[in-house]
């Protein structure tokens, strides 16, 4: 799959673009089939649980299941990104996200970019995130909301909080309490002249965005669940600086083989 020019000026303007069907809806429930086997592997470090137990993120999920090491490898995600970014990509970092139904919670408002810069040393936002959706998702599931254009704002500050100083945690960037959250009078200036959007699409949707963007989400009060594989892929002439202390392969991967993409 390629792009238009049409979709690669959308992406630049906006930060996000939303791609309809990219996977067929046998090739998603191949995938929820799989993330089953996770429910017998709560207890690695790189499952993160919510409060009730349930499980909220899955980092890696590729090293554990066939199904995903072949999935990030696909070549309708490869070829966007490559010409999103105008290079080759290798794979960052892969977590699925779940919004179970009635209980899966919220993600605060904030950027990625952050959390890879000053956690991972990796220097420009190079990369893009590829957000796959399980389900037909709907507002009232919690999809993530952008706030359109605000990719080209920059790096900008955090809301102090409280845990945001333990150095070397990086527990807080993976629950519903994020250390490096957007400021609010930032993010209500902005809403005020481009209204948000919600990353809503059938089941098998592609939404590519951009790791500065400003994004959130609710929590999912609907009865029907919400799961998301997201894919970053980074740019192999952006690498992390390797130090140490650095935060595990799961988050920040060490294999900066360019992908080499399949069908
Ligand atoms: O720590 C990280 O890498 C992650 N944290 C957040 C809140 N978003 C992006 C990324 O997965
Ligand atoms: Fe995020």
């Amino acid at each position: 799959m390629k792009l238009k020019q049409n979709q690669i000026d959308f992406y630049s303007e906006n930060g996000y673009l939303v791609v309809e069907n990219l996977f067929t809806h046998q090739e998603i429930d191949q995938l929820i089939q799989e993330m089953k086997g996770f429910d017998t592997l709560k207890h690695l470090p790189q499952v993160i649980c919510e409060t009730s137990g349930e499980i909220r993120s899955i980092f890696a999920p590729h090293k554990s299941f066939n199904v995903f090491d072949e999935l990030y490898r696909q070549k309708r995600l490869i070829s966007p990104a490559q010409q999103l970014l105008g290079e080759d990509v290798y794979l960052y970092q892969f977590k699925l996200n779940n919004k179970k139904a009635f209980i899966g919670e919220w993600w605060e408002w904030h950027q990625d970019f952050p959390y890879w810069h000053l956690d991972d040393g990796i220097q420009k936002p190079n990369m893009l995130s590829a957000m796959i959706l399980f389900q037909d998702t709907t507002a009232a599931q919690g999809p993530l909301i952008f706030l359109p254009g605000s990719h080209k704002v920059g790096l900008v500050d955090f809301e102090p909080k409280q845990n945001s100083s333990e150095e070397g945690d990086y527990m807080n960037a993976l629950g519903a309490d994020l250390k490096y959250t957007v400021k609010k009078e930032l993010i209500r200036d902005l809403a005020n002249s481009k209204p948000l959007v919600l990353a809503e699409g059938s089941k098998g949707t592609c939404v590519f965005f951009h790791p500065n963007i400003f994004h959130a989400s609710s929590s999912n009060m609907s009865p029907f669940d919400r799961n998301t594989a997201i894919i970053t892929y980074n740019c192999t002439s952006n690498l992390p600086a390797l130090k140490t202390g650095q935060r595990p392969e799961y988050l920040c991967a060490r294999n900066f083989e360019p992908i080499h993409a399949i069908q």
